[in-house]
Parts: structure tokens; C-alpha cells; sequence
């Protein structure tokens, strides 16, 4: 059946100079490892080298505005050689993160899990774009309204203060049922996740170009 939704005819962005960050939460692991799995594939295929591509995580959603905030002013600090590019990782650390915990891609499993931010033999340049994802399910509470609204505000914020592009890798889901369908885990479901590499790619490539 044909739909009007979705990112319509796509057209192609070379990644390979990029790096792009990404920042997921833990809560709801089996939709996050999904979803993450698929952006990882599709920055790939789009020419994103794997040792330029950070995955950082933190608890739950509410901890991603954040995260990407300290994720990409490390980035910078790295660039730069300002002390402070270490943070990357300490920042992470400090929220609980961890690198591992969902990297469980087939090249994680084959010992090629992502790079950090430092080790990894990657580019030291700032983010060309970050990718937060996470995934809120609603409860008998007012919990994720407030969540919902708070990580969507704070995402939005920290891309137009920092001038780097965030991806809006949150679903923001009525049911389990719907966050198994938009991470590919149910017949006939669509992993959002390909859309995000894809739209972190896009708006890398485009960022340089704006300047
Ligand atoms: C506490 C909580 C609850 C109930 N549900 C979710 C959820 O569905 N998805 C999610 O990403 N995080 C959830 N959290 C955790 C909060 O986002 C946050 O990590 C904690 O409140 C600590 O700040």
C-alpha cells in the first residue's frame, strides 16, 4: 500500500568525511538495540568511516539533552587541543554511560564495536551531527508528558545553541506495540533508525556546506 509518509525520494549524501556522535539511552533495550543497529548500518552505507563514529549511553531519555550538549563541547575541545577533550568520555562517565551496554551490532559482536572518542583512530574534528535516541512509553502517569516535552525541548535547544545538527532519535510511544513496529521488530514495522543515519548524513554534509 502506498503512503504519504515518511522522508520521500531520497537522494544520496557521501558521509566519508564526517563524524557523527551518537547518544542513545538504556531504558526499553530491546527497541534501542534495534533502532541503533539500523543507524549504525545506514551511516555506514553512506560512506561513514566506523572509527568516526561515537556511541555514548545514559540511563534513560530524560539524560539526553545533556549528553549530546557535553558530547559535542568535547568534540570541540578535542579539535581544538583545549584540555577538556577528554570529556567526551568523563562527561559520559559522569552520567553513567557506558560504551558498551547496547553495541551489540554484528561488527560489536565481532570485536569492532564502535570507536570511543579517543582511541578510536578516528577524526578529532567536531561533530558534523548527533543523534539522539531513545525511547519513552507511556504510563498510567504524567511522567512522559513531562519527559516527552523536556527531551524534545532540550534536544532542539542544544542544536541551535551549539549550531550542530541533533537528530530527533525519540520515540514517543502509546504502546511497547509501537515502539516493536518503528524499530523493524514486528512484520510490516519500518526501523526509524535507518531514517536517522540518513538524516544525520543529509544535514553533516549540509551543516559544512552552511558554514
Ligand atoms: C523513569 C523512566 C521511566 C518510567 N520510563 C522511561 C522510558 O520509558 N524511557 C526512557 O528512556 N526512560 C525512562 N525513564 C528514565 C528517565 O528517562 C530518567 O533516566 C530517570 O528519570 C533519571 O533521570
Amino acid at each position: 500500500m502506498s503512503t504519504v509518509k515518511g522522508l520521500g525520494e531520497a537522494k544520496s549524501y557521501d558521509g566519508s568525511p564526517l563524524r557523527i556522535g551518537i547518544i542513545h539511552a538504556r531504558w526499553n533495550t530491546k527497541i534501542i538495540s534495534s533502532l541503533l543497529d539500523a543507524t549504525l548500518s545506514t551511516l555506514k552505507s553512506s560512506g561513514v568511516k566506523p572509527e568516526n563514529i561515537v556511541v555514548q549511553s545514559v540511563p534513560g531519555s530524560y539524560e539526553l539533552p545533556l549528553a549530546a550538549q557535553r558530547m559535542f563541547a568535547a568534540s570541540q575541545h578535542q579539535s581544538s587541543g583545549l584540555p577538556g577533550g577528554g570529556l567526551v568520555s568523563a562527561a559520559t562517565d559522569l552520567l553513567g554511560g557506558s560504551t558498551t551496554d547496547l553495541t551489540k551490532t554484528p561488527e560489536a559482536q565481532q570485536g569492532q564495536k564502535p570507536a570511543e572518542v579517543e582511541g578510536g583512530g578516528g577524526s578529532t574534528e567536531p561533530f558534523d551531527a548527533i543523534i539522539a535516541i531513545g525511547a519513552l512509553i507511556k504510563g498510567g502517569t504524567m511522567h512522559f508528558e513531562y519527559i516527552s516535552d523536556a527531551v524534545s525541548h532540550g534536544l532542539m535547544k542544544v542544536q541551535m545553541e551549539t549550531g550542530c545538527p541533533v537528530v530527533f532519535g525519540l520515540l514517543t510511544l502509546l504502546t511497547e506495540e509501537q515502539g516493536l513496529e518503528r524499530a523493524g521488530l514486528k512484520e510490516g514495522g519500518h526501523n526509524h533508525g535507518e531514517d536517522w543515519g540518513a538524516a544525520a548524513v543529509e544535514l553533516g554534509v549540509k551543516r559544512r556546506g552552511w558554514g
